[in-house]
């Protein structure tokens, strides 16, 4: 038994209640809009040449995340819908920038409109599992995560992490994630390095 807890650090957000609107893609109350363009993700994709052609001519929206006023601070408990759009660069489909969590801590995924692809890497091992509206995709604690839409229409989700886990850009950007998402006949292709299919998680292993 420990009692209420009236230190000032528990006392940042009082309690509501937020709507999610999955054919928008958004959540209300929100935070302002992050967008990522194609002049945004520079080295995100294996051909950098059709990114910057891209990023000079119509300069395509990737992503865009819309997220409640909840800070990233520890206790609470932040959430956010990303939706990214149909498309590729070069073949590789349109996906986020990714990242590891600072502290490893774990996420959770909800699929809200379309369909797209959880990829995840430890440093070692890669996996992915397959997302669509009412799929919830577990992240668990240290390993780095990417979505990519693998659809015609656009890909959304909700997320809901820790707010202490921050947000590491460079361990992926300089080591990659395991894997590439391309366009291929079957409908998309996970490749590692030496162009070996990598194959889908098979489920929770407590
Ligand atoms: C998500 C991601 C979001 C955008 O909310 O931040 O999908 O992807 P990037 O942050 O990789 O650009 C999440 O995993 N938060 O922890
Ligand atoms: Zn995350």
């Amino acid at each position: 038994m420990h009692g209420y807890r009236s230190d000032k650090i528990l006392d940042r957000v009082v309690p509501f209640a937020a709507r999610l609107d999955p054919v928008g893609g958004t959540v209300t109350p929100q935070a302002p809009t992050q967008q990522r363009h194609l002049a945004d993700l520079d080295g995100l994709f294996a051909d950098e040449t059709a990114r910057a052609a891209g990023a000079a001519a119509d300069n395509r929206l990737v992503y865009r995340v819309v997220a409640v006023p909840i800070p990233d601070e520890r206790y609470e408990v932040p959430f956010s819908v990303t939706t990214i759009e149909p498309g590729d660069v070069g073949g590789e489909l349109f996906m986020t920038k990714g990242h590891v969590h600072d502290t490893p801590e774990g996420e959770i995924y909800l699929g809200t409109t379309g369909t797209g692809l959880l990829l995840l890497h430890d440093g070692t091992r890669t996996s992915w599992v397959a997302m669509a509206p009412n799929v919830i995709g577990y992240i668990p604690p240290g390993w780095a995560h990417r979505s990519v839409n693998v659809g015609d229409e656009p890909y959304g989700f909700l997320a809901v992490y820790p707010g202490a886990a921050g947000h590491d850009y460079d361990t992926i950007a300089q080591e990659g994630i395991g894997a590439r998402v391309t366009k291929s006949p079957g409908g998309f292709a996970v490749l590692d390095a030496e162009g070996h299919p990598v194959p889908a998680g098979d489920g929770p292993r407590p």
